[in-house]
């Protein structure tokens, strides 16, 4: 009888045979296995260190096992782990306090994944748009922009134009529709001829999956004076840039905007375990009542716990300024790159991307083998960009040393 692996104990090779032999091939990893997490560092199973450059898609801001989360997690986990809703707990309450008071708003609704945020703001939006806007029954529209990712639920991809999230999934969703991006007359346009049977207005601070797209300076601000004006819900969808990331808590802050919805989730729990809220108005949130939207684990007591210790840690550890300051180090530097092959660099804090041109036959993905293979891990979104994404806990000589080693890389592929 062959030795059965001790569960953790398997080499690279072997992992990625194992999950290509029984996992379902919905992604397409880079080749490498991560077995050990630390701050901005992760381990794979053969000892070698990795600067972590996606943070799990900004879901790890505050660094790997953070031990302040990773203590709270332990600690609350020994006590209860989860009661559902049916009846109350002792962590909920004061959480739903703690969190609403931390970005200013009046009530929240704690759900799981960022795709259930989504879908709960959706419902929350279009259930407001029939009880306090009067929108006839089953005509609400939801406007969404071009190029926009907020999550894989049937819903959500129907307001996706990114064919390979849609294909073969239909049918979708009706009464959604679409405006470029980053362009404030095309929404005003929508709202003029459509505003009375819009409920809702979904936008991104800037478009992470679309290739982290910085949107012009007063776009959110005008795009939230007109849903002001046409009385639509401004739905801000943070699960990405909130959280210090952007350096700011919130990417709108940018530009002083208080969203009527805001949707979090990934870094809300600095990357221990799936928690997701949206935060709103009490005129807003209370058209939804009792046995009327919920899950079985939203906003249980781990999550509470957990949530609670990484917002202190963003709080306490001041990650929107160092995401700032390190941001700003970021982009000269990589302006410092000797090399034709970036076209673009954009982004603000600690989420940036470079635009590649490919050439010779290497593209993004090749150069994203090649950083790897020098002990920097970045994955491209939509074939030629690279994301750039620390965590925020980053220390700037550690930031230096993974910014020259892609300097060397770049470089090298044209000595
Ligand atoms: C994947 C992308 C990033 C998000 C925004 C909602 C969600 C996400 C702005 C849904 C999730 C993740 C999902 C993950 C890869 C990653 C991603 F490439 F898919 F688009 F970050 F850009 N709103 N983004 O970015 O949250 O349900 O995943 O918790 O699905 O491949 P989730």
């Amino acid at each position: 009888m062959k030795d059965e692996l001790k569960y953790g104990t398997v080499s690279s090779e072997q992992a990625m045979e194992l999950e290509s032999g029984y996992g379902a091939h919905n992604y397409h990893p880079l080749p490498v296995v991560i077995a050990k997490g630390e701050g901005p560092f992760v381990w794979d199973p053969e000892g070698n260190r990795y600067f972590d450059f996606l943070s799990a898609y900004s879901a790890v801001n505050q660094g790997h096992c953070h031990p302040y989360i990773v203590d709270a997690l332990y600690k609350q986990a020994k006590e209860l782990t989860l009661t559902s809703r049916a009846f109350y707990n002792n962590k909920l309450g004061e959480f739903e306090k703690f969190i609403t008071e931390y970005f200013g708003f009046e009530m929240v609704l704690m759900m799981n994944t960022g795709a259930e945020g989504v879908e709960t703001a959706m419902k929350l939006t279009r259930k407001w748009g029939y009880e306090k806007k009067g929108i006839p029954e089953n005509k609400a529209k939801i406007v969404f922009c071009e190029n926009n990712f907020h999550g894989r639920t049937i819903a959500i991809i129907s307001a996706s134009n990114d064919e390979s999230c849609r294909e073969n999934f239909g049918p979708f969703l009706s009464n959604i529709e679409r405006v470029p991006y980053d362009d404030a007359d095309a929404l005003e346009k929508i709202l003029e001829e459509q505003g009375e049977e819009i409920c809702a207005f979904f936008v991104e601070p800037i478009q992470g999956e679309a290739g982290v797209h910085v949107p012009k300076d007063g776009y959110l601000k005008k795009c939230h004076d007109l849903c002001k004006k046409h009385n639509v819900l401004f739905v801000a969808d943070e699960i990405q840039t909130g959280i210090a990331r952007t350096g700011k808590l919130s990417a709108c802050d940018y530009e002083g905007v208080k969203p009527d919805v805001m949707i979090l989730g990934k870094a809300l729990s600095g990357g221990v375990l799936p928690v997701s809220a949206v935060l709103s108005s009490k005129e807003i949130m209370l058209v939804i009542k009792p046995g009327q939207h919920g899950s079985t684990y939203g906003g249980f007591p781990l999550a509470c716990a957990v949530a609670k210790a990484a917002l202190e840690v963003v709080r306490d550890e001041n990650l929107a300024e160092k995401s700032f300051k390190l941001g700003e180090i970021v982009r000269k530097e990589l302006h410092n790159i000797n090399s034709d092959r970036i076209t673009t660099i954009r982004g603000k804090g600690l989420l940036n991307a470079i635009v590649i041109e490919p050439r010779d036959g290497l593209q993004a993905w090749d150069i994203c083998v090649k950083l790897k293979e020098h002990g920097v891990l970045c994955k491209p979104t939509h074939g030629h960009i690279i994301r750039l994404a620390p965590p925020l806990v980053i220390k700037e000589d550690e930031l230096m040393e993974a910014l020259g080693i892609m300097k060397k890389v770049i470089e090298g592929l044209d000595k």
